[in-house]
């Protein structure tokens, strides 16, 4: 019997929604990002589809890499692993020249709130959480975060979440910025889509010159900084903290940092 697929992609009227469903909490995979990457790609090559809406199924939008698929590479380098996945994904996201609106529901963590971040709206039901997640497991931030994450919040609050690990909440999102707008759980997937709809109906081609603006203006790095973040996570991902933070998440027990044997070869 052939797997299910993680990401479903369907049409209603102008809006490409794709929606992230791989229980139980739509960790991000290889087949996962390589599907988005697929459709973000039709996105852009289909004239009738005019905005894009990246939701997640089930309780979660999602936690992040596949923490479990990651230990089962893990020796490889996590360069390589980023150049294949999540880099080409936000580099898409912010060269498609269609508004891409990002439905945020229960929890958006490490990899997962990157490419939310990444995306050009965020709209969140109440009670989400936002989670760095990276630091939780040794690893240096990726998939745009460094630039997003302290962008969007202000350096002293990106910092003091990127290190404590704790998670933002919905309300602490919407004042500073993280998201666009909130609605009540229930609502959310009417809003998300009534939004995007409306988006849908504006000027296709002035707003992609618009991202064009805000990227030359803002992200005129952005590719640079998904190289740097690789090179970092590829000495993160060969660290004893790394393998301490994963060890520690699977056997479901906070990770010890401190004693750990020296990375000599780092
Ligand atoms: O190169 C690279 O790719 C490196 C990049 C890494 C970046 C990252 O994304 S690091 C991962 C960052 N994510 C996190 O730190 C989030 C971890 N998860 C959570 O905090 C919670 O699971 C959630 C808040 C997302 C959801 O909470 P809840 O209470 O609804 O669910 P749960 O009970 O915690 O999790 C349910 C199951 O999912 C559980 O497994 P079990 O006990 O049923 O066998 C849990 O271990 C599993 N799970 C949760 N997160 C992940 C995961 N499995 C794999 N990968 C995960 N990220």
């Amino acid at each position: 019997m052939s797997e299910a697929s993680p990401l479903h992609v369907q049409q209603e009227g102008g809006v490409l929604v794709l929606t992230v469903d791989h229980p139980p909490v739509n960790a991000f995979t290889l087949p996962l990002t390589r599907a988005l990457q697929k459709a973000l790609a039709q996105a852009a090559r289909d004239r009738t589809v005019r905005a894009v809406l990246l939701r997640g199924a089930g309780r979660v939008f999602s936690a992040g890499q596949d923490l479990t698929e990651l230990q089962a590479v893990a020796g490889e380098s996590l360069r390589r692993h980023l150049q294949a996945t999540y880099n080409p994904l936000i580099l898409q996201l912010r060269r498609l020249e269609k508004p891409v609106l990002a439905a945020l529901h229960g929890a958006a963590a490490g990899a997962a709130l990157g490419v939310a971040l990444a995306c050009d709206l965020r709209i969140a039901a109440a009670g989400t959480r936002f989670l760095f997640g990276f630091s939780g497991i040794g690893l240096a931030p990726d998939s745009g975060m460094s630039l997003f994450f302290p962008l969007l919040l202000g350096l002293g609050r990106a910092t003091e979440f990127a290190l404590t690990n704790q998670a933002l909440t919905a309300e602490q999102a919407l004042q500073w910025g993280l998201v666009n707008r909130l609605a009540p759980p229930e609502r959310l997937e009417a809003e998300a889509l009534a939004w995007a709809q409306s988006l849908a109906a504006g000027p296709v081609q002035a707003f992609g010159l618009t991202k064009r603006a805000f990227n030359r203006a803002l992200l005129p790095h952005l590719e640079a900084v998904l190289d740097y973040e690789a090179h970092l996570q590829d000495v993160a991902g060969r660290s004893a903290e790394h393998r301490e933070g994963l060890q520690a998440f699977l056997e479901k027990r906070p990770p010890r940092f401190v004693e750990l044997p020296e990375d000599g070869a780092l």
